[in-house]
């Protein structure tokens, strides 16, 4: 038997999108569109400014990395793109993603959850993943930008959930279920002072992202197999994380510095 979805209340989007919220983000509430990533990267080719935020109600064309899809029923998630404009060396772009991954892990403490996150962009909620990050490069005439898209598993249901290493907010349970009006807000804002305090900061900001985000990382110190491009496979354990970001891999003697692939956790007692 199929069990009826929760009622889900839309949005307060008067006060999601309240111009005082904080300083430099505009948020945008918009009922559906495939993908946010694709809609704020047309906005950013069309002039927009670092800061826009576009939310979307029900995302149906969702985009993972490689081109996957990311799939979430309407209300029952968040599902939203950042515009930022960084003006710190394109070297060190790498770091976006693991710090918006690191933002969303501490947003989601921030509201009682024991959240961690995965390398490079996942975060996970009992090992399972609960939000996704897709970072995209986008050529625009005022130059490079960055949209940051989050999608985060709020109330689907265990039915709902498209894949078996997926969770919620509501499956993984234990806290009460927080409005996602407030979570997209605390969202923001974690992302938002993550951000600043990278693109201003310099050299000490970087190390000390680089420091809490090892804090905040699963995957250190576990038995890993990356799977990295064209079909290679890599099994080692997870050492720590260099100064671009890359994960490093103990394995046969030697470390390797991965600087894309996809990671499964492999368990130390199977
Ligand atoms: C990601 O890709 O995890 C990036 C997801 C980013 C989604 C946001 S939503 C707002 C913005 N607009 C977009 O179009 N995208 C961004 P990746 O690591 O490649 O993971 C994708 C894989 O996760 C899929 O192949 C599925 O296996 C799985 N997946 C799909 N939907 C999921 C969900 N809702 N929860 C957990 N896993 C999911």
């Amino acid at each position: 038997m199929i069990s009826e979805p929760p009622a889900r209340p839309p949005l307060d989007a008067a006060r999601a999108t309240r111009a005082t919220l904080l300083p430099g983000v505009r948020v945008e509430v918009v009922a559906e569109a495939p993908s946010t990533n694709a809609l704020v990267a047309e906005r950013a080719q069309a002039g927009a400014e670092e800061g826009l935020v576009v939310v979307a109600e029900h995302q149906t064309a969702g985009r993972g990395r490689l081109d996957r899809t990311w799939e979430t029923p309407a209300r029952s998630a968040l599902t939203f793109s950042l515009l930022l404009r960084p003006t710190v060396p394109l070297a060190t772009w790498p770091w976006l993603p693991l710090l918006a991954g690191y933002a969303v892990d501490k947003a989601l403490k921030a509201a009682g959850f024991e959240a961690s996150v995965k390398w490079p962009n996942d975060v996970l909620l009992d090992d399972r993943k609960v939000a996704g990050v897709l970072v995209e490069r986008v050529e625009t005439p005022a130059g490079p930008a960055a949209v940051v898209g989050v999608g985060l598993n709020v109330g689907m249901t265990a039915e709902e959930l498209p894949v078996p290493e997926a969770t919620s907010l509501a499956v993984a349970g234990g806290v009460d279920l927080p409005d996602r009006t407030d979570l997209l807000l605390g969202l923001l804002a974690s992302l938002w002072e993550s951000y600043t305090a990278w693109q201003e900061g310099g050299e000490l900001a970087a190390g000390r992202l680089a420091e809490s985000y090892a804090a905040a990382c699963a995957t250190i110190g576990r038995p890993v197999r990356v799977q990295l491009p064209a079909d290679r496979t890599l099994c080692g354990t997870a050492t720590g994380i260099d100064a671009s970001g890359r994960l490093l891999v103990e394995h046969d003697g030697e470390t390797t510095a991965v600087s894309a692939g996809d990671v499964v956790h492999v368990r130390a007692d199977v």
